[in-house]
């Protein structure tokens, strides 16, 4: 077994966006293309030239096309850096927030997730590689820039020549000096799931005849809800559907919303719907939430669960905040002025709430995106939310559309809505949002398609636990009221650029509660196109997705 420095030269474009590198499975398939940005990141982490001693790295990947290849590559440059222990997941296989809780219970000083996540995968998807650190959450951005920086530089990897691990059994091997431990991808997350639930509760609950559809996409968290609803939670064989993970997600698009989980939602409108859907993602942090004829939104989904989350075993003793994305609706804060806790509001992306659940000022977060998750892991968990709704029904006796409409009643309705342009060219994308941005200093006090403008401004964050800035996150145009519209481009796309335009309102009135979202959204929909000329810049007439 001898170690291989090998000659490289840097690519073009290495740079995490939202959430790690996310390039088509093509891109990654070129020789060196995955070793250079790996070398950087372990260049970074621990210091050009410096070994990796007495560490224990994690990794593990949402099984998608090309896991397999990427895993032993990076077991190889594990090993060669020095680290005493790498843990991987049986098959190559880890969801993100399992990931995030082996990193934990652990010990380990980090962990790299290949997934890209909601994007499609196959031999034409996409891949994806995530770097989280000791605390089990996406690196800050001063770590991915930093990897990005020593991309460009890069002059050689260091790998050794051995044979692959067998990954499909669990046990130790010797990689070099390593050891390479295969674990069971489902024990630790199973663990912290048994300590934050009342699974009694949901037993009954399912022995009571209660129905769910949870539907994995085909996807990583087929096995773990498989184990933890079936299996221990005693629901009937047949309650997750499309439950074995498949390297090309049986050509799906794994993205759990009500256009990509078309079948879940055609389920949930029929006649005899089960009681409750759910659906997550490639890699399982994220999650769709359904009741019997009733679509949740996922802004929604987390202002039940903080208004809620003293009733289940872990949050008992109460939020100690809750924090939300920029775009994400402002029910949350509603249902958190109302506990008397502090509300958050960060830009887009997991790592933002790393440093606040860190220092304990946040207990739940959550995005607009189908993403919820809380301080038990450092990553968006999609099965979590799952059991956490399963744990509120159980202990409430009332129905999922129950839950929300008691959320309204209480704070009032934010409509809400996430328009997406897909496939823009880059430049024209680019040239949307500078023209947007050019406009700020005017749009306060002007009137645009009949609605009068209040604010407006290119979000920053400062972050309150080390004070780091993160600047243009986003354009926000507000109205008198508090309706906003806000503009971004997405940072997890790997063609052209995403267009996502969010649309929010809130709606005391409780007659006008069960208006179409869609309608009651289209005055600012206008004035999005007001502002931004869509049409103009991208051609385009309709968004490509609406959630
Ligand atoms: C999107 C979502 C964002 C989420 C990110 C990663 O990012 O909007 O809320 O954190 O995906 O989710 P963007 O930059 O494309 O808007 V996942 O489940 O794809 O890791
Ligand atoms: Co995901």
């Amino acid at each position: 077994m001898t170690v291989n420095t090998v000659p490289t030269q840097p690519f073009e474009g290495q740079r995490p966006g939202t959430s790690g590198l996310r390039k088509k499975v093509t891109v990654f398939q070129q020789p060196h293309y995955l070793e250079n940005f790996v070398q950087a990141l372990l260049d970074v982490v621990h210091g050009e030239g410096q070994q990796a001693t007495g560490q224990t790295l994690v990794v593990g990947g949402d099984g998608r096309f090309h896991n397999r290849v990427a895993v032993q590559t990076i077991l190889r440059m594990a090993a060669a850096r020095g680290y005493a222990r790498v843990l991987v997941g049986q098959g190559g296989i880890l969801s993100t927030p399992a990931a995030s809780a082996v990193i934990r219970r652990h010990g380990a000083s980090g962990g790299i997730i290949l997934s890209a996540s909601h994007n499609p995968g196959g031999p034409d998807g996409d891949f994806g590689i995530k770097y989280n650190v000791s605390n089990g959450g996406p690196a800050p951005e001063k770590i991915t820039e930093a990897v990005y920086a020593r991309t460009r530089t890069i002059s050689h990897y260091v790998t050794l020549s051995t044979s692959d691990i067998p990954l499909d059994a669990q046990g130790t091997y010797a990689l070099g000096a390593t050891q390479v431990q295969v674990i069971d991808p489902i024990d630790d997350y199973a663990e912290v799931m048994r300590g934050l639930f009342d699974f009694g509760a949901i037993r009954q609950l399912f022995a009571s005849g209660f129905r769910l559809r949870y539907d994995a996409m085909c996807a990583v968290g087929g096995p773990y809800a498989r184990a933890l609803i079936e299996g221990e939670l005693g629901a009937p064989a047949g309650t997750v559907v499309n439950a074995e993970p498949l390297e090309d997600f049986g050509g799906l698009h794994p993205d759990p919303n009500p256009v990509n989980a078309e079948d879940l939602i055609a389920h949930m409108m029929a006649d005899d719907a089960p009681d409750m859907g759910a659906a997550s993602d490639g890699d399982a942090d994220r999650n769709m939430i359904v009741g019997r004829r009733f679509v949740v939104s996922p802004s929604d989904s987390l202002a039940v669960l903080a208004a809620h989350a003293t009733r289940v075993p872990g949050y008992r003793a109460g939020l100690a905040g809750v924090a939300r994305s920029m775009p994400t609706s402002t029910a949350v804060d509603r249902v958190a002025a109302r506990l008397g806790v502090p509300c958050f509001e960060t830009p887009t992306g997991w790592k933002f709430f790393g440093n606040l659940l860190d220092a304990g000022q946040a207990t739940l977060c959550g995005e607009e995106s189908y993403g919820t998750g809380s301080s038990h892991v450092r990553e968006k968990d999609g099965l979590w939310a799952v059991l956490f709704w399963l744990n509120l029904l159980a202990v409430t006796g009332q129905s999922v559309e129950q839950l929300v409409r008691g959320v309204w009643s209480q704070d009032g309705r934010c409509f809400y809505s996430r328009h997406d342009y897909e496939g823009i060219p880059t430049e024209q994308g680019d040239a949307l949002m500078a023209d947007v941005r050019s406009q700020l200093p005017q749009l306060p006090g002007l009137t645009l398609a009949g609605l009068h403008i209040a604010q407006a401004d290119d979000f920053a964050y400062t972050d309150p636990v080390d004070g780091s800035v993160s600047q243009k996150q986003g354009v926000r145009v507000v109205l008198d009221d508090g309706s906003r519209v806000v503009f971004r481009l997405s940072g997890t796309g790997t063609e052209g650029a995403t267009l996502r335009v969010y649309l929010e309102q809130h709606e005391p009135d409780a007659s006008r509660h069960s208006l179409e979202a869609q309608t009651v959204l289209a005055p600012l929909v206008a004035l999005a196109e007001a502002v931004a000329r869509i049409r103009h810049h991208t051609g385009m007439n309709t968004p490509t997705v609406c959630t």
